[in-house]
């Protein structure tokens, strides 16, 4: 039974949990921020858990996203919707909350939101993945079976002497009548893809859902990275006639400066509607995105672009925004994402993996580590045709209850308004802001204006309004997970500033978690980016979903989001409060603000 005391009984806790004298050891190098490769670097891949998620103190748990009952996970792996089941596989340790002993996790859901957990769909037990069984996508064959292509970390075989590092491999369902597609069975082709020639076999993986050209000919991309100084991202091309034996063919695209490409993603956008496409669809309603996971900054960047299969390159609309270089999914925490055609609601669904933010000993023990953003409904804004729009998707709309809304609240200037009826971690809150007229803000500092586009989230939050300039409007917004005297507090804010050239807004969206936590050992990084704000959009809305420790906000309808993780001291449970406020120059009025409370998903083990 989970036990509530107070948080200081916790860090006594913490203590005695951290009697085994190797994870003290890793502790004293473990950076703030917990990820795979730190413990990879380190070498450190086998250590146990030294506690169950069951006994100690909870608040981080959360209770309406995807996470297994306890140990490490990482990225999203091959979802697919097959027989009426959503599948979802997951990078997975099965012994401990580090990351290491790489498998895939699997999960089956009716609505992407209530889930059950199975048994391990892959463990590496084969000279070319024992080292692990890493990402990799679902693909399905003609004839309807979905087959699952991942990366193999091989061991140096006897026989195979010559192959180490990553490999290409592919697994198949022992009985594809069987919807829950409990067990995979591995090709007896594996490996079904090398590392070319030149190219690192330690940086070669992560291969996408494969698509069939013009040709007949099947094609999937691997991620890779090149260059004497291995600073060129570049996604590979590889081709095959049988699904069993891949060659390399090319690069369907190569960014300079980006450094290895982790888990590319490719697939085409409908320019007019929502409507998801399957990577076969072509014609004039059809424009492509080439995404990647930056492994040296550990952010998702996409382009808007298009593939042209007789050449099988990529080209992206904008150099200047080219992969990598200029657009992401997410400005927060958001990494080695994948989306999959949902054939089911004709849709393209994203998934992406949000790490902790806390420290590696706090996730050893709390004894798991990582969870999933909601899954998220994306497609290209038809507005701009450059950037693309994601919102959560609309079964997540089922789990609210006790909707409140008001109407016309004033925010002066300083001044902090309780949402009165939004108390708890588990909310869903939407805030429409009105616009400031278009005259106002005008006599901007010609300086300050040559510097608005340099202008970030952390300024603001360094520097106060002032940063802006005293007619810019802003900072105002939400504070969640707040403590009612805002001691601790996540602030979600907007920031306007007149670009006096076109008598426009520019406008800042920005994620502080600066004040979330009187702990001193988490992450409190300031986020943000730009968000786009149309003549024709009557109001600045944000959607801020909140689960114990992960908000994640979308602004203007889903054109720019920002997830965080934090973790309060105080403002747990409910004792977190939401408030509206204002720190800027002018008055604020907020045309309508809902909240509704969210209801817990039970993950368990799936029972017949
Ligand atoms: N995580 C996997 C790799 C991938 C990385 C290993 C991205 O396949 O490149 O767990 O987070």
């Amino acid at each position: 039974m989970e036990q509530s005391f107070h948080p200081t009984m916790a860090a006594k806790h913490r203590v005695m949990l951290l009697a085994s004298a190797m994870i003290l050891l890793a502790a004293l190098f473990s950076p703030v921020e917990a990820s795979h490769k730190d413990w990879h670097q380190l070498g450190v891949e086998s250590i146990k858990s030294s506690s169950s998620a069951t006994h100690v103190y909870q608040p981080y748990r959360t209770a309406y996203h995807f996470q297994p009952r306890k140990n490490w996970m990482n990225d999203p792996n091959g979802p697919l919707y097959y027989k009426g089941w959503y599948h979802f596989f997951y990078q997975y340790n099965r012994d401990a909350a580090v990351w290491g002993n790489i498998t895939w996790g699997h999960a089956v859901s009716r609505d992407m939101v209530h889930w059950r957990t199975l048994h391990t769909a892959l463990k590496g037990d084969k000279w070319y993945d024992m080292k692990g069984v890493w990402s990799g996508s679902a693909t399905f064959l003609d004839n309807g079976v979905p087959v699952l292509l991942y990366t193999g970390w091989a061991i140096n075989g006897t026989d195979q002497s010559s192959i180490r590092g990553q490999t290409q491999a592919m697994a198949v369902p022992e009985d594809p009548s069987d919807p829950l597609l409990r067990e995979w069975d591995k090709s007896p082709h594996n490996p079904i893809a090398l590392a070319p020639p030149g190219f690192n076999d330690s940086m070669f993986r992560d291969p996408t859902e494969a698509w069939k050209g013009y040709d007949g000919v099947w094609r999937m991309l691997v991620g890779a990275v090149k260059g004497t100084d291995q600073s060129i991202g570049t996604a590979l091309l590889y081709k095959s006639t049988d699904f069993n034996k891949w060659n390399f063919t090319g690069e369907i695209q190569s960014v300079a400066g980006t450094g290895m490409w982790e888990c590319p993603d490719i697939y085409p956008v409908h320019v007019k509607e929502k409507t998801g496409l399957r990577l076969s669809a072509r014609g004039p309603h059809v424009k492509h995105v080439l995404k990647v996971s930056l492994d040296r900054n550990k952010h998702d960047y996409y382009s808007v672009g298009t593939y042209d299969e007789k050449t099988d390159l990529y080209t992206p609309d904008d150099t200047k925004l080219d992969t990598g270089l200029g657009l992401r999914y997410d400005y927060g925490k958001f990494y080695a994402s994948k989306t999959f055609f949902d054939q089911n609601k004709n849709r393209r669904v994203l998934w992406g993996w949000a790490n902790e933010s806390s420290s590696v000993q706090d996730d050893i023990e709390k004894g798991w580590s990582s969870v999933q953003c909601l899954p998220r409904h994306i497609w290209l804004d038809e507005e701009s045709s450059a950037n693309l729009v994601q919102w959560p998707i609309e079964e997540v709309d089922k789990l609210r209850r006790n909707e409140m809304t008001e109407k016309n609240v004033e925010v002066g200037v300083g001044k902090v308004v309780p949402v009165k009826a939004a108390k708890g971690a588990q909310l869903d809150i939407v805030v429409d802001f009105a616009l400031p007229e278009k005259s106002e803000g005008l006599e901007q500092n010609p300086n300050l204006l040559a510097e608005m586009g340099h202008l970030t989230c952390s300024d603001l939050v360094t520097k106060g309004s002032n940063a802006a300039g005293p007619h810019s409007f802003g900072p105002f917004g939400v504070h969640v997970l707040a403590t009612g005297d805002l001691q601790e507090r996540t602030s979600i804010f907007f920031h306007l500033i007149h670009d006096g050239k076109h008598q426009n807004w520019k406008t800042l969206f920005c994620g502080d978690q600066s004040q979330s936590s009187l702990q001193q050992d988490v992450d409190k990084t300031v986020y943000g980016s730009y968000v786009r704000v149309d003549d024709s959009d009557k109001v600045l809305s944000v959607r801020i979903l909140v689960d114990h420790s992960i908000v994640e906000s979308f602004a203007q309808g889903g054109r720019t989001v920002m997830t965080s993780r934090v973790y309060p001291e105080l403002a747990v449970k409910d004792a977190a409060h939401v408030f509206l406020f204002n720190n800027g120059t002018e008055p604020v009025t907020v045309k309508s603000v809902s909240t509704w409370e969210m209801k817990s998903v039970n993950i368990k083990f799936y029972k017949p």
